[in-house]
């Protein structure tokens, strides 16, 4: 029973992200300064995507990003490592088909974790379901530079994940080549919130790319 309790609270961290963004992360300054603006610009939730990188510098990145998001009250995820998540004091893990699998953030964690995990369709969303994820990524959405060779599965399987997940208790993001102009479509088709890295990261101004992303999915 307290397990569960201990669960429900983790998972109730995702319950109010509306805007997602993933920050690469190539050095630390540039790590520092777009993770600022996303989080001016409204960003709920960060992940850190240091794909290549050395486990130190990672490590480093991920306890900034815990300790900037915990104070600008929003949820920070790392990509791939949950021994890192859960090390540097980050709210939770992002895992991938190619990752770990998800009990190994429950045999390692010392305290409540955010679970989130990729599916691209169904039978993936019930094994996600199944494995306890608090959200799932739902796409990719539309071309994406960001992660090369993913085919975009456009709003089709988005809705039917949406549908699918109707009072599952699990929360989604939709991800993959979206831009402000997507946000319309997206929540006709009843998405709450949304995953992007290059609409702010590659913007201009990343902080007001970020505020237009969350006004359009707040509207
Ligand atoms: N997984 C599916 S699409 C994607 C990831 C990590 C990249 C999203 O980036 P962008 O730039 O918003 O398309
Ligand atoms: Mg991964």
């Amino acid at each position: 029973e307290k397990d569960i309790a201990r669960a429900l609270n983790a998972r109730e961290k995702f319950e109010n992200v509306r805007l997602y963004v993933l920050l690469d992360a190539a050095e630390e300054t540039g790590f520092e300064k777009m993770l600022s603006a996303a989080l001016k610009g409204g960003a709920d939730c960060i992940q850190l995507r240091a794909k290549n990188q050395d486990a130190a510098f990672v490590y480093r990145l991920a306890c900034i990003l815990a300790r900037r998001c915990r104070e600008a009250g929003a949820v920070s995820i790392v990509n791939d490592r949950p021994d890192i998540a859960v090390s540097s004091g980050a709210d939770g893990v992002h895992l991938g088909l190619a990752d770990v699998p998800a009990e190994v953030l429950r045999d390692i964690s010392t305290r409540p974790m955010v679970l989130g995990l990729t599916t691209h369709n169904i039978p993936e969303l019930e094994d996600a379901i199944k494995q306890g994820a608090d959200y799932v990524g739902i796409g990719p959405f539309a071309q994406t530079q960001t992660k090369p060779g993913l085919t975009p599965s456009g709003l089709t399987y988005i809705k039917e994940a949406v549908k699918h997940l109707q009072g599952s208790g699990v929360y989604h993001t939709a991800i993959g080549g979206i831009n402000a102009g997507s946000i319309p479509q997206l929540r006709e088709a009843g998405v709450r919130c949304a995953a992007v890295s290059s609409a702010v990261t590659k913007a201009d101004n990343p902080e007001k790319a970020a505020k237009e992303l969350k006004n359009l999915l707040l509207l």
